[in-house]
């Protein structure tokens, strides 16, 4: 157990902040507060009280250090890619998710399988997707992850066992839903992890996929990335029940809310997760986030006022991990800022690597649609006719 889980259902966010709880079917008794609490509230530092870190633990710190350098390096390039047009399409960044995705990703084996939405760049290069393949990707270029044809938010990798990134906001979850189905029906030891935003919890397939999952006891676990905001909404003024894990209580679920800044406790609560979604009971994980930039590179995010983005930095998960690690001596500054100096060289590799692959050739926009063959599968191009008529002779002309 953490000592950073933040909740359970059972109390109200404000009272709860730092209590230690053990994952637990939720029952959400009593009625909680409709108002959102504030950033501080629900993502609290609590570092004063952390225990003494163990060697084992020092090492893994260290580790999510450099994956969260590499995520950090890597987004910063896309942005600026992006800015400079050499990327095109959406891009929507891990800036301030780091922790998240370390953490969550360090919870599943190789034969687990994820599913993402649009903001994936960091899921993929930590499931073990090469970062120059990803990178390309964004680049649109055939050394990408999926062949240039998928772009930022459409990485695709069975050999990774990531299922996806998805545009369609919720468009994941009955998908993986499906894939869970699929590896119980097989009697086979494997979880599917699905990703998604606050935002998605409001959407139908969120409750069509958590009461299916715990009606059928699938091993699935639902991570809900609660950064606060749907785009430029927040979760106050989008979602009844802000403190969005109570609601696994509809669906008699196992849930729990934890400080996604802090990637040993994001491991610790994925790990509960999925040990129990792996023994049959799905589970719901909200993981309170913080999303540093706008909704996509192009939002210039005016909708947050200059007081919260000047709070912005304090919750900065690589900062703040680094400050940590030389302040218990488990790292020097010098060696933090090797560790930076070596990822942000992967970092340009990968830019590198992009910019020399070479485009993908048109004629191949279709053959990843489908599978497997499909009859009336359309071949069409932009700009060409929809049906192409057989040409009649000219004596039939104007008849
Ligand atoms: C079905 C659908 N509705 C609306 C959109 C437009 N849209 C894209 S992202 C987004 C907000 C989602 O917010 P959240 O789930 O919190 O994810 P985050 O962007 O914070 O990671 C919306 C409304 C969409 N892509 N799909
Ligand atoms: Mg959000």
């Amino acid at each position: 157990m953490t000592d950073n889980a933040l909740t359970t259902a059972d109390e109200p966010t404000k009272k709860a902040s730092t209590k230690k709880v053990a994952a637990k079917k939720v029952t959400a008794k009593k009625a909680s507060s409709k108002k959102a609490p504030a950033r501080s509230a629900i993502a609290p530092r609590n570092a004063s009280r952390r225990a003494a870190t163990s060697k084992e633990d020092g090492a893994r710190l260290v580790k999510f250090y450099r994956d969260m350098m590499l995520i950090r390096r890597f987004e910063e390039r896309a942005a600026r890619a992006y800015t400079e047009a050499l990327i095109g399409g959406y891009c929507h960044l891990n800036l301030g998710e780091e922790a998240a995705v370390v953490g969550l990703m360090g919870a599943l084996r190789d034969t687990d399988y994820l599913f993402t939405n649009y903001r994936e760049h960091g899921y993929a290069i930590m499931r073990g997707i090469d970062p120059n393949r990803a990178m390309a990707e964004l680049y649109g270029r055939v050394d990408g992850v999926s062949k240039g044809w998928g772009g930022s938010m459409h990485m695709f990798d069975m050999s990774h066992r990531l299922l996806g990134g998805y545009g369609i906001v919720g468009g994941q979850l009955p998908l993986a839903t499906g894939a869970a189905l699929a590896i119980k029906y097989r009697g086979l030891d494997e979880v599917v992890m699905c990703t998604m935003g606050d935002g998605t919890a409001n959407i139908g397939a969120f409750h069509e996929s958590l009461n299916i999952a715990a009606l059928w006891d699938l091993p699935v676990v639902f991570v809900v990335i609660n950064n606060g905001l749907g785009m430029g909404t927040t979760v106050a003024k989008a979602s009844a029940e802000p403190e969005i894990y109570k609601r696994a209580s509809a669906y008699a679920m196992a849930a729990e809310r934890v400080d996604g800044l802090d990637p040993q406790a994001v491991f610790d609560a994925a790990q509960r997760a999925v040990a129990s979604a792996r023994a049959g009971h799905p589970f719901l994980l909200e993981v309170v986030s913080e999303r540093l930039r706008g909704h996509s590179v192009v939002d210039p995010a005016k909708y947050r006022s200059a007081e919260e983005v000047s709070h912005l930095a304090q919750f900065d998960p690589v900062p703040n991990l680094a400050a940590r690690l030389i302040k218990e001596k488990i790292l020097t500054a010098a060696e933090v800022h090797r560790i930076d100096e070596e990822q942000s060289a992967l970092a340009d590799a990968a830019d590198a690597f992009a910019q020399s692959s070479a485009h993908p050739d048109v004629a191949t926009l279709f053959d990843y649609n489908y599978a497997t063959p499909v009859a009336n599968d359309s071949r069409r191009l932009p700009g060409e006719a929809l049906f192409v008529t057989a040409q009649r002779p000219s004596a039939e002309v104007g008849r």
